[in-house]
Formats: C-alpha cells, sequence, structure tokens
C-alpha cells in the first residue's frame, strides 16, 4: 500500500474498513491522501528539548486542499444513493473539491460562494472543473443556510461537512498521520474555520487509539483568524472578516463538536491576526521552502506565537511540553489557491537589463 514502485491509491481503498462504504460503493477517487508529513526543524528548535514538528502539507491533494479527502467518501456515497447533483456553500476550497469529484462521478456540482470574497484559483477550479458557479449576495453562513433548506430535494446531495460523510473522510489524515509516526502526536495544531476538520481529526486519533494503533490522543489546538472568531469569543460573529478568505465563517456548523474535541483532548482555541497570518506565510515559504495559503499559515501562526516566549501563556499546551514530544500541524490549503494575498504584499519584481553585469548587480 502507497509502497515504493506502487500506484498511489485514495483513502477510500488505503481506509475501507474504518469508512461507512461497502463493496457497491462505487469509489470516485482522484487518489487524493498519501500527503506528505514534511519534518521542520526550525519550527522544533523553538521548542528545544528533544521536540520534533512534523507539518501535513494536504495542499497537495489533487484539488490543492485536504478537502478531497471528504469529497471522495461524500461523493461515493452519494453516487451510491442515486443522486445526480451535489451541492455545496463554500469560501472556496469545498468548492473545488465538490466540482472536481462530481465532474469524475459524472454528476452535476452546483456550488454557492460568497461574492467578492473567494480566492481566485478556488473560482477558476470551480469553473474548469464544470460546477454552475453561483455568487450569493451575503457572506458564507449566509450560503450555507441555504443549502441547509435545500437538504432532501430529490437527487441532490449536500457535500458540505454537514453531511456525516465528509468528515468521515477527513479523518483518515489522522490516521496517515499514526500510521507514519508510529503513534499519535502529543499535539495536532490546525486553522478552523466551520470547525469540520478539527472534528473529524479528533474522531480519527479516537478511532485509532480504541483500535489500539496510538497510545495516545493528541491535544487538539485550533487557530482561528481574530476577526472570524466565534469559538474563541464563544459566539456568532455576524460579519466576520479576515484576509484568510478560506476561514471567513461566524457560525461554524460543527461549532459544538468542536468544543467537544478541545475540551475531550485537554487542547486549546485561540486567534492570531491577519498580519500574523501573513507573516507566518511568508516564514513557511522562505524558511521551509512551503508555499501553504491563508488560511493554512494560522496554523504556523499560531505555533509561532505559542513558542514565543514573551508571549507564551501558561495554559498553552505548547507551554508544558514533556520532553522528545512530537508536534503535528496541519497546512491544509496550496499557496498557488490564492496568489492574490501574496502578491498584494510583496514587493515588485526587479527590472534589469538583459546582460550578465545588470543581474550580478542585483545580488
Ligand atoms: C485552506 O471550503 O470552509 O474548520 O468552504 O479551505 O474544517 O472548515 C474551507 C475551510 C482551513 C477550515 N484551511 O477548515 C470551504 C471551507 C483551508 C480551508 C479551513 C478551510 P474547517
Amino acid at each position: 500500500m502507497n509502497t515504493p514502485g506502487h500506484r498511489r491509491i485514495g483513502v477510500i481503498d488505503r481506509y475501507r474498513d474504518l469508512l461507512p462504504v461497502t463493496e457497491n460503493t462505487p469509489v470516485i477517487t482522484l487518489n487524493e491522501g498519501s500527503t506528505p508529513l514534511i519534518e521542520s526543524p526550525k519550527l522544533a528548535g523553538r521548542l528545544g528539548r528533544g521536540c520534533r514538528v512534523f507539518l501535513k502539507y494536504e495542499g497537495l491533494n489533487p484539488t490543492g486542499s485536504f478537502k478531497d479527502r471528504g469529497m471522495t467518501v461524500a461523493v461515493s456515497l452519494a453516487a451510491e444513493r442515486g443522486a445526480n447533483t451535489v451541492i455545496c456553500a463554500s469560501t472556496g476550497n469545498t468548492s473545488a473539491a465538490a466540482a472536481a469529484y462530481a465532474a469524475r462521478a459524472g454528476m452535476r456540482c452546483a456550488v454557492l460562494l460568497p461574492s467578492g470574497n473567494i480566492a481566485l484559483g478556488k473560482v477558476a477550479q470551480a469553473f474548469v472543473y464544470g460546477a454552475t458557479v453561483i455568487s450569493i449576495n451575503g457572506n458564507f453562513d449566509a450560503c450555507l443556510n441555504v443549502v441547509r433548506d435545500l437538504r432532501g430535494e430529490t437527487n441532490i446531495a449536500v457535500v458540505n461537512s454537514i453531511n456525516p460523510d465528509r468528515l468521515e473522510g477527513q479523518k483518515t489524515a489522522a490516521f496517515e498521520i499514526v500510521d507514519e509516526l508510529g503513534d499519535a502526536p502529543v499535539v495536532h495544531v490546525l486553522p478552523v474555520g466551520n470547525a469540520g476538520n478539527i472534528t473529524a481529526y479528533w474522531k480519527g486519533y479516537q478511532e485509532y487509539n480504541k483500535l489500539q494503533r496510538a497510545t495516545r490522543t493528541p491535544r487538539m489546538i485550533g487557530f482561528q483568524a481574530a476577526g472570524a472568531a466565534p469559538i474563541y469569543l464563544d459566539r456568532v460573529v455576524p460579519s466576520p472578516e479576515t484576509a484568510a478568505s478560506a476561514i471567513r465563517i461566524g457560525n461554524p456548523a460543527s461549532w459544538a463538536r468542536a468544543k467537544i474535541a478541545i475540551t475531550e483532548s485537554g487542547g486549546a482555541i485561540d486567534i492570531v491576526s491577519d498580519d500574523e497570518i501573513f507573516e507566518a506565510q511568508l516564514w513557511l515559504a522562505t524558511h521551509e521552502g512551503i508555499f501553504a495559503e491563508p488560511a493554512s499559515a494560522a496554523a504556523v501562526a499560531g505555533f509561532l506565537k505559542c513558542t514565543d516566549p514573551s508571549r507564551r501563556c501558561g495554559s498553552c499546551p505548547l507551554a508544558q511540553l514533556p520532553e522528545n514530544s512530537t508536534v503535528v500541524l496541519t497546512l491544509t490549503g496550496h499557496g498557488l489557491k490564492d496568489v492574490a494575498a501574496v502578491l498584494d504584499r510583496r514587493p515588485a519584481p526587479v527590472p534589469a537589463e538583459a546582460n550578465k553585469a545588470a543581474v550580478l548587480r542585483l545580488l
């Protein structure tokens, strides 16, 4: 399975026994999952004491985000149940994945996007995979409310994470991490928007612990953008604001389950500012050669904040790590999804004449 010389297989075939599929389920896959777990000695250096830090780079999934894991399960089961249309609300990545898997299944796809707040690469994906792209006059939470009302319509499958099949697929990321490290990490850090992913990881880690494939479950730490932090603030945010458009969500669907994951795991929920997010995005790219989208960088920003001695808070799980602990951060989406976010903040290329001397002068 996924060994050298073998074809990379999708998450349904890799974890079939632990997913709600049968031999009658048509497997709609793009060979998602099996993403790299990249060690970061530079992040580990901020912890010291023999700790190791790994980055689960979900941006290398077929449509460039972790959403593919959930979508292969949701679309396969929708096909098995006879749906001919999939629909979702999205801040961009869910719509890209839904459109791709629907195309592969020969199903129609409609995506409801908040007008004016989607990274361009994600809109391009929805178009190119042939989805009907509907721009809703409202934010993501308004889009999700419309989709909730569409549940139960004949032949239509809702593939947001209010569909439990999505979270089943997404829990496979936790399985992969344990399979690769030999045990669960001590702490798992990830960005939180609609809160499906933190819920799915927690489910995956718990299942592996029950199956005795892991001796422990990690403390789950979620980071929200400061302007879109309903779980942190413990109240709905009617007009969420952040340049990390993927997590611009004010009323998360999996709010209650995310709180359970945080509480049961001994974890935490915290916030990072947009400036911290973009600094972390650049830090990751310039120090580790990994380009992740702004929402993903929220996890890195949170890690950098919580490991800064001048800012460390006593109750943070990252402040009380036992020696030789392993920490995993999920990088949920690829940086190329949202190039405008970077170019808006970077200096323009340096102009030069087409000769060696002109270029050498700039080095
Ligand atoms: C890159 O695509 O909600 O907490 O509609 O695209 O499981 O919602 C995306 C969310 C983090 C937050 N990182 O995950 C959508 C959508 C990236 C994301 C999140 C999203 P959840």
